[in-house]
């Protein structure tokens, strides 16, 4: 719905009266010009939504929202500034909260920074939430939570045993999550993502996600490095599962999820090894990947059991590693990226 707004002051003081359309958002994307908050930025207004967005620049880039910017309503706003997430949130019902520092090194080295954006951020947005009445929140989790504990593959019912601060922080949010559905009555659901990549995936961070990393790498025919032995292993999962676990996280009956974690995966895992050797012929890299050390904070293997997410979402995977890892080459090569030779 549209409203147009004259204000009062403008009106008196006599100028040309200033009209001001504001659009009734329904959906608040926190995060929204990072690489999954744009990609639910998009899914939501292709489905016809009114889609408010906010982002402060830290990691996210306004390039990823350019060509639907004018289609939703963008405030540059920090989580960290409770006055901007009220105003966010006003209007709003439903909130994707997905603005983050998401970077295990980084927390490595900032535990202080990481906090801040991971957890009194959270809290802020909650705050916000429950304060203006927003139907449901659902939270940007990490399958970091589930640490080094042997078991595979990793279920919601698993103690979380986090190793890093950036693990501990995500943690600590999904608990912020669940205790403002039992003291506040607010719907949240969170969903454990496990190792997310896809077109808009920031490449050019050292911090960057290992697939959006190497892609670039062995595009510009530059050796890639694969810390440890290359037989750690990840449930690589293709951002349009991750879309779609939000969009359904939004309508499941609270019954069903409200309160509640969810695995968010495809129930596979990739060697790093299998991922090196299976961007090769998508790159046009001819050389061997350079090994190096172990990277502090990492765990080892992570694989998700998805049962929970199919029984209570409704959730299916719909595009597999081999077919993600090919649109998101194709998406790199597409944005002028040098081929190897
Ligand atoms: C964690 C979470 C993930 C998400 C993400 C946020 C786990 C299992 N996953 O991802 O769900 O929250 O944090 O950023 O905790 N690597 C190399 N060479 C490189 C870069 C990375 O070998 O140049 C390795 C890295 O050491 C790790 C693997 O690739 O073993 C994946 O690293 P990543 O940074 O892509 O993601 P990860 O697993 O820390």
């Amino acid at each position: 719905m549209k409203v147009t707004v004259v204000t009062a002051a403008q009106s008196q003081a006599g100028h040309r009266s200033v009209i001001i359309e504001c659009i009734m958002a329904k959906y608040l994307v926190t995060g929204a010009a990072g690489f999954i908050g744009s990609s639910l930025v998009r899914a939501l207004l292709e489905r016809g939504e009114q889609v408010r967005g906010i982002d402060n620049f830290s990691t996210g880039k306004r390039e990823n929202l350019t060509e639907v910017l004018h289609r939703m309503d963008f405030r540059e706003a920090d989580i960290l500034d409770l006055d901007a997430m009220h105003q966010a949130c006003d209007g709003v019902d439903y909130v994707l909260h997905q603005a983050a520092i998401p970077s295990v090194p980084k927390s490595v080295i900032d535990p202080l920074g990481s906090n801040r954006a991971n957890v009194d951020g959270t809290v802020n947005v909650l705050i916000a939430a429950r304060d203006a009445k927003v139907k449901r929140v659902v939270y940007a989790a990490s399958s970091s939570a589930y640490g080094d504990t042997p078991t595979l593959p990793k279920h919601e019912a698993m103690s979380p045993n986090p190793i890093s601060p950036y693990a501990v922080a995500k943690l600590a949010s999904e608990l912020y999550m669940v205790s403002f559905y039992r003291c506040y009555g607010l719907e949240t659901v969170c969903l454990r993502y496990f190792n997310i990549f896809g077109p808009r995936q920031d490449p050019s961070s050292p911090y960057s996600g290992v697939l959006a990393k190497f892609s670039m790498q062995m595009l510009r025919g530059e050796q890639p490095t694969i810390f440890g032995d290359g037989e750690t292993s990840r449930d690589f999962t293709f951002i349009d599962n991750a879309v779609s676990a939000n969009l359904l996280a939004c309508v499941a009956p609270a019954a069903e999820c409200a309160g509640r974690v969810f695995n968010c995966a495809t129930g596979r895992r990739i060697t790093l090894n299998e991922t090196f050797a299976a961007l090769k012929p998508l790159t046009g890299y001819k050389g061997a990947a350079k090994y190096g050390p172990e990277r502090s904070g990492d765990i080892k293997h992570s694989l998700a059991d998805i049962t929970l997410a199919q029984k209570h979402l409704g959730y299916k995977v719909l595009v597999n590693f081999e077919d993600g890892l090919r649109r998101t080459v194709e998406w790199y090569k597409s944005q002028g990226q040098p081929v190897a030779v």
